[in-house]
């Protein structure tokens, strides 16, 4: 170890220029980044023939120094060598700018992916687009959200400019791309690649300071600048199409780049590569890939062969508004080139089956994207159990009749470096103490903790560390956002991107409803402080409205002195990987309260799992699995099933105004929301409008299932009371955590998809 931390400290020494204890946060970050990206270039590996190119538009890769660290198996070295001169790695940590390159689950899902498959040694890249912006920072004004610039590229960044470019074509001009890569190190493994595309005619003087308005149109400057630009207006959706297009056109050319120095003669592309689709975002890969093919020379049957038998697709929505659909004219607009390919493609389908269905271009000339994946890629999978069978007999039910074979689950997963080994250093070094180090490879070997249920001393200590991490989270609220929480209530949590079919709204009618209680003197069985984090798209007003109704509940119970004892709403803002490092950690209550069918799998509810939260959810996604492992006993489960939901959608009956005439707790919650007591505090137009949007529509159903929620949640927090009982629950959560790996997860998709 001493030898180590000496050839350390004269190379991070030499990288910064003097001695340590003189440096700064900033220049000690920048030094140990170049020190990581030293050590983790030794380790990039040619092995393998056959490459997985993991295409996607999002990859929410969060900061990357400790993580680094610890896959390179020098965090502790460093840390201890940085307190030897006096400084803190923690300190050091807070001075990296986190990437926004992603929304929420499937770009978080990507980076863990890209981890495992380093992990696992395993012969696999990361394609994107490297936004200069990413996604909007979230600021809170006047109980709303606002969006504002991120800016994560310093000088010194993980990007490292490659001599790859390409001309890339679009209607009427062309674009000049260039690549910058990201090292993918993996846990005591190799190191692959995030390879991040560019354009280098950029210009990030187009985004204002404050605000995320800018030129739409002016796709030479703009097309890298922010990730899912507001898609409201049709420039915004134009510019969605030119961003696919550049992914893809990069990411293919680079594909028969490699592949062909490797000897591959095109025919054989598939001996060479597997292309996995991250939700229909990159299909254009497919008629793009056909078109470079047939430039080489390749004729056009050949060239559909060899690109079906090349990707796979992954679904990770059942939701009608996210199923992409672009109209003919836009294509034609921005990539004529890809239209007479894609109308091949869609008549050779129409041949084959005569069946409206399934056509790729349908009778309003739209294209539909998933329906090229499915045709002309070798596999389908859906990401937990239950969305896969949804997928199978409802949604994607005519195509599972012609393709059976295609089809297969991959439940989601996460990586326990970042969301154990990272986030909650006590909770691992004690699992460690306990069944030693052997989950770090094989995650499995969590269920050895089980061996501890009835031993005090092992569930007192993970109480303790429950408190410790709750204190440390209301010490950063308090040092970063102002919030003070209390660290003896009990922390409930929901944090996931905002969206109605995750009700955050049933939440905040429970609180309402407590509030309501406490004001009438029923006091519950223990202090609850209620956690939010969210970001609503730019353009999604009823989301707004949402987080408007929580940011008023902050107020309002903060400031009654009645009340706030009892229950505490608070909303962070600018939820993001960092945030929910600290969140998860603390979380007594995980809420997963999704309306059941509509959540593809969650992986969030995964992370708050291993960290020893117990479940509150629906029987929707990942949940019904995480149910299956740990039993009634160690999870709150409540509301209809996916089964009922889907029926009722089916024959149009739900009304919502009939559950809130026969519910008078129900109805007093939503009256709430447009009484005098929230006027005073909030807008009158944001509340109303989500008033009538609840009793008028209610679209993802959250009434019918509001009785039984505050019946669960009132069980659960009452349950915490009897802290033995409960600390067996936690270490049951953790312990069954193992299969939520997301090393698991790649062996499957490795095992039946890529066969590497
Ligand atoms: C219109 C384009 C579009 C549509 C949907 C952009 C982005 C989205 C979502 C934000 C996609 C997404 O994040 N889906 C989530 O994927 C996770 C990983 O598989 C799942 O765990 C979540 O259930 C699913 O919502």
């Amino acid at each position: 170890m001493k030898h180590t931390t000496n050839t350390l400290e004269k190379q991070l020494t030499g990288i910064c220029g003097k001695d340590l204890s003189l440096c700064t946060e900033k220049e000690l970050y920048t030094g140990l980044l170049c020190l990581v990206q030293k050590m983790a270039g030794q380790k990039e590996s040619q092995e393998g023939k056959k490459k997985l190119y993991y295409i996607s538009a999002e990859f929410l890769i969060g900061k990357l120094l400790s993580n680094n660290l610890i896959n390179l198996g020098i965090y502790e070295d460093i840390k201890q060598l940085l307190e030897a001169h006096g400084k803190s790695l923690s300190r050091v940590e807070e001075v990296e700018p986190e990437p926004s390159l992603g929304n929420g689950g499937l770009g978080r899902l990507a980076a863990c992916f890209l981890d495992s498959i380093a992990t696992l040694g395993l012969n696999g890249d990361g394609i994107g687009l490297n936004y200069h912006f990413g996604l909007f920072k979230q600021v809170f004004k006047d109980n709303l959200q606002q969006e504002t610039p991120n800016p994560w590229i310093e000088n010194t960044s993980w990007l490292t400019k490659t001599d790859v470019s390409y001309q890339i074509p679009f209607k009427g001009f062309t674009l000049t791309s260039r690549l910058y890569d990201i090292a993918v190190t993996g846990y005591e493994n190799r190191t692959n690649k995030l390879h991040l595309f560019d354009v280098e005619s950029i210009d990030e003087s187009l985004a204002g300071e404050d605000s995320i308005a800018f030129d739409k149109e002016d796709i030479k400057k703009n097309l890298t600048l922010f990730l899912y630009p507001d898609d409201s207006d049709e420039a915004g959706r134009l510019l969605r199409i030119y961003q696919q297009y550049f992914m893809v056109s990069n990411g293919a050319r680079l594909i028969l780049d490699e592949c062909m120095a490797k000897g591959c003669n095109l025919y054989d592309l598939p001996d060479y590569a597997v292309i996995q689709i991250n939700d229909t975002h990159p299909t254009m890969v497919i008629p793009e890939l056909i078109r470079l093919l047939m430039e080489k020379g390749m004729d056009m049957d050949d060239a559909i062969q060899v690109v079906s038998k090349t990707c796979a697709y992954t679904n990770h929505t059942i939701l009608a508004e996210a199923l992409e659909k672009w109209p003919v004219s836009y294509l034609k607009k921005c990539v004529p080139q890809l239209m007479p390919i894609i109308e091949v493609l869609d008549d050779k389908v129409r041949r084959k089956f005569q069946d409206e269905s399934v056509a790729i271009i349908d009778r309003n000339d739209l294209v539909h994207m998933a329906h090229i994946d499915i045709h002309y890629g070798f596999a389908v999978n859906g990401v937990a159990a239950l969305h896969t069978e949804i997928l199978k007999n409802n949604e994607l039910h005519n195509f599972y009749q012609i393709y059976p074979e295609k089809f297969s689950n991959k439940t989601n997963g996460i990586t326990f470096r970042r969301w154990l080994l990272h986030c909650n250093p006590k909770l691992a070094s004690m699992i460690t103490e306990l069944i030693g180090d052997g989950y770090k490879k094989d995650a499995s070997e969590l269920k050895k903790l089980w061996q501890y249920a009835e031993d005090e001393t092992v569930l007192q200590k993970m109480l303790e560390i429950k408190k410790d991490n709750k204190l440390a989270l209301a010490r950063y609220l308090s040092e970063t956002q102002n919030i003070q929480i209390n660290a003896d209530s009990i922390f409930d949590i929901q944090v996931k991107r905002l969206h109605e079919y995750k009700r955050q709204q049933l939440n905040a009618l429970y609180l309402i409803h407590q509030y309501l209680e406490i004001q009438k003197g029923n006091l519950p069985a223990a202090p609850v402080t209620a956690v939010f984090g969210a970001k609503a798209a730019p353009a999604y007003t009823i989301a707004k409205d949402i987080i408007h109704l929580l940011l008023c509940l902050q107020k309002l119970t903060a400031e009654d002195p009645k009340v706030s004892p009892w229950l505490r709403v608070v909303m962070v803002e600018n939820y993001n990987v960092t945030l929910a490092e600290k969140l998860i950690p603390a979380c007594d209550i995980s809420e997963q309260i999704s309306l059941a069918s509509k959540e593809a799998s969650g992986t969030g509810n995964m992370k708050f799992m291993l960290n020893g939260a117990v479940t509150l959810g629906t029987d929707d996604g990942a949940n019904v699995e995480i149910h299956e492992l740990v039993g009634d006993e160690n999870i709150y489960i409540f509301g209809e099933s996916s089964d009922t939901v889907i029926k009722r959608y089916a024959d149009g009956s739900y009304c919502s105004r009939t559950y809130y005439e026969a519910d008078p707790d129900l109805k007093d919650a939503v009256d709430f929301i447009v009484s005098k007591k929230m006027l005073e505090i909030g807008s009158e137009e944001h509340l109303t409008r989500l008033y009538h949007e609840l009793l008028n529509k209610d679209w993802f159903m959250t009434f019918p299932d509001f009785k039984d929620y505050v019946k669960e949640k009132n069980h659960a927090i009452a349950d915490y009371q009897d802290r033995m009982a409960w600390a067996k629950k936690m270490l049951k959560n953790t312990s069954e955590a193992g299969f939520f790996s997301s090393d698991r997860t790649i062996e499957e998709y490795n095992r039946d998809i890529w066969k590497l």
